[in-house]
């Protein structure tokens, strides 16, 4: 049975052009793109945490014409169970996670994608954080 859904999995914190460009080759791949993106909580068990909370964060996603569907996610352990409730023919990820979900092949097709070098949510925050540095610097050199 071919249901024409893709499905793919993350964070999505400060959503930026790495993210997008995911996104619109996963969608590219089928007609319905669902974003299952990590809650807060489960963000605390990747030992990740976001600038955006998950509201936030699923309201930015939401404005994105790829993204079709929305769903938590919550562990580890709903892909499988995600892939037949949402009938998913494709499950794709960026191939920083190259290999790790093969054991999803059973159920759908398994594709990984090149991420887009040079932009990560980790650099952005890095990159604003010296930008604001800089400035409080400059600030005060010149008020000296
Ligand atoms: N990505 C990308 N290029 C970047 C940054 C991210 O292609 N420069 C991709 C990642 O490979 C991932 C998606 O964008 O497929 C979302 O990235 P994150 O929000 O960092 O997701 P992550 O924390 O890897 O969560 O169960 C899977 C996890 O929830 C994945």
């Amino acid at each position: 049975m071919i249901y024409k859904n893709v499905i793919t999995y993350g964070t999505f914190d400060l959503l930026h052009v790495g993210h997008v460009r995911l996104l619109r080759r996963a969608k590219s791949l089928e007609e319905h793109l669902v974003v299952a993106l990590s809650t807060d909580e489960f963000n605390k068990i990747k030992g990740k945490t976001s600038v955006l909370c998950y509201e936030e964060r699923y309201e930015i996603l939401s404005a994105i014409k790829y993204v079709d569907k929305i769903i938590p996610e919550n562990n580890w352990e709903q892909k499988i169970q995600d892939i037949l409730t949402e009938k998913i023919d494709c499950f794709v990820m960026g191939n920083d996670w190259e290999g790790k979900f093969d054991f999803l092949k059973t159920y759908c097709s398994v594709v990984y994608l090149p991420r887009t070098e040079d932009i990560s949510t980790t650099q952005l925050k890095t990159d604003l954080k010296n930008a604001d540095e800089t400035f409080r610097t400059e600030f005060f050199l010149k008020n000296l």
